[in-house]
Order: C-alpha cells, then structure tokens, then sequence
C-alpha cells in the first residue's frame, strides 16, 4: 500500500496547477489575464442591468446591443462616449483602475425618458 504514495503525490502536485488554471485561479504566466464580459441591452429608457459590479483591476468588456433604436453609453469617470446602433452588439472595453460608484447614461437624445436612461458600475476595491 505504502509503495502506492509517492506515485499519488507526485500525480496530485501534477495535476493541482492544471485544476487552478481551468478554475481560473491561476491564469498561465504571460497570458492576459480574461475580461470580465458583462452583456448588456439598452433601450428606452433602461439599460439592463442597469447596475454592473466589477473588481478593481479588472478589464472589463461590455457587450452592450441597443434593442429600439440608437443609444449611447457614457461613461466619463473612464472616457468613455460610444454610440450604439440598433440591433448591432457593440464590445466596450476598460480597466476598471479605481475604486468607487460611477454613473453611466445614454448619450444619445432617444425620447422624453433620455435624461432618466442611467446606470451605475460599481468599481469593488
Ligand atoms: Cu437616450
């Protein structure tokens, strides 16, 4: 039974490294670390979901498609201004490098609700 340990451990040491990285522990050295990929919609008067929580650090990839008509998607704090086009997903993406509450809002007059269309992100230290 004894003569069976070694052989374990060494498969167990083998093995751990593979197992953290396909949990997405330990990404590779030298990789890019993953984009945290949020999916969003927006459309009168909403953004959804309309509060978005993210970690500090993170790259973060909005995927946002305009359902309607044209939106925008402001986000000062991050320099961000980007139109959205109906029905066409449009990737935004940015280093969430500080911490804190944003406000985000259509940028892009869509009716008497436009001023209302916001949203926040959350930027968690
Ligand atoms: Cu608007």
């Amino acid at each position: 039974m004894n003569r069976l340990r070694p052989f374990s451990m060494s498969c167990l040491l083998f093995f751990l490294p593979v197992i953290a990285a396909m949990a997405g522990h330990a990404p590779a050295a030298g990789q890019a670390p993953a984009a945290h990929e949020i999916q969003m919609t927006a459309r009168k008067y909403q953004f959804d979901p309309s509060v978005i929580t993210v970690k500090k650090g993170e790259v973060v990839r909005l995927i946002i498609t305009a359902l309607d008509r044209k939106h925008g998607f402001q986000l000062k704090e991050f320099g961000i201004d980007q139109v959205l086009l109906k029905g066409e997903p449009t990737t935004i993406e940015f280093t969430a490098d500080k911490a804190g509450t944003f406000e985000f809002k259509c940028s892009v007059f869509c009716g008497f609700g436009h001023g209302k269309m916001k949203g926040k992100l959350v930027v968690e230290e």
